[in-house]
């Protein structure tokens, strides 16, 4: 059995505080982490299957094509810590190239997260692992079992796109002082990152033909019921999933369909026919402005890696 160290519960008040609080602001919005309940995860793993969604598919490509590239950049014997590790299989896939010496996934989803732990350590009984449970956008103070030698954190997907631009800033700040812990700072940060593109592609890859994002979508109100005992009729709202030029980002909005009021044990909300919330930013960044922003930082030494077509870009970066 692989340790397990687990920091969050899986639901507190403040969850629901800052829940309720974008629920009832003026613009509604709501975290695009609520996406992720159980049957969230398994629509973003079907929407990593369609063949619209060319993220997942061409990261796949770039790191199966460039990993002994990157090993060699990178250097062997790390501390691989894998942000949002989930199912642990990007990862894993780089262990046979990467040889880390720990291996400490990361995850907000504990129960989900300690399975894949306990399979993946079977697997590979040589390497040292540290499941931990942890929402690191909060915080990303690491437990004291993590070794601070050569800290490689592990960020794939574009996740990164989540953030603000300025709080992917702090964020990578964060990550910076991270691997700057230990002594030897010299692992750094292995990251994908979606690449702007025709804006048909964008819009397409989060607005398919099978309505599985729309699902995703759609489902944040069945996990909101559940998380407030809220009565969203889901029949009353419909998916919108757009590239916003301007800003650079995919949006993600639930608009209704009606005028109608939603209620909860301790509130209300009246939404117009029409009005909108925004579930999902999805920050899309030029090979240049994500190499600005990692040097802006504190991050040196850039290495990057695409797929021919330019769509997805994965880099390396030392602290
Ligand atoms: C998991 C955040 C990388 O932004 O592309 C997929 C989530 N949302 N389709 C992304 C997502 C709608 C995805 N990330």
């Amino acid at each position: 059995m692989a340790q397990f160290i687990q920091l969050v519960e899986q639901r507190t008040q403040c969850i629901d505080d800052e829940l309720v609080a974008g629920l009832t602001a003026t613009q509604a919005t709501t975290s695009p982490k609520y996406l992720y309940d159980a049957l969230g995860s398994k629509l973003f793993e079907a929407i990593c299957e369609l063949p619209e969604y060319y993220p997942t598919r061409t990261e796949a490509k770039i790191f199966g094509k460039h990993a002994q590239e990157m090993a060699q950049a990178i250097g062997l014997g790390t501390t691989l810590i894998d942000l949002g590790a989930g199912n642990c299989a990007k990862a894993a896939n780089l262990f046979p190239c990467l040889q880390p010496a720990q291996y400490v996934p990361i995850d907000i989803s504990v129960e989900f997260l300690r399975d894949s732990v306990n399979k993946l350590q079977q697997q590979f009984p040589d390497i040292d692992m540290v499941g931990v449970g942890m929402d690191f956008s909060v915080d990303l103070r690491l437990p004291k079992n993590v070794r601070s030698e050569k800290r490689l954190f592990f960020y794939p997907g574009s996740s990164i796109g989540n953030f603000m631009p300025d709080d992917a800033l702090v964020f990578l700040r964060q990550i910076k002082s991270a691997c700057m812990q230990g002594d030897v700072a010299d692992g750094g940060l292995l990251i994908g990152v979606d690449l702007v593109k025709e804006n048909s592609i964008l819009d397409a890859a989060y607005d398919d033909v099978l309505g599985v994002t729309a699902s995703f979508n759609l489902n944040l109100l069945l996990h909101l019921n559940r998380l407030l005992d809220a009565d969203f009729d889901l029949r009353e709202w419909r998916h919108r999933g757009f590239f916003n030029d301007k800003l650079s980002r995919i949006e993600m909005h639930l608009e209704a369909l009606s005028d109608q009021t939603v209620r909860w044990p301790n509130g209300v909300r009246r939404f117009e026919r029409g009005e909108r919330i925004h579930t999902e930013n999805s920050y899309k960044y030029t090979r240049q402005s994500f190499i600005s922003l990692l040097t802006e930082a504190g991050f040196e030494n850039v290495t990057t890696w695409t797929d021919p077509q330019q769509w997805f870009m994965v880099c390396h970066a030392r602290a």
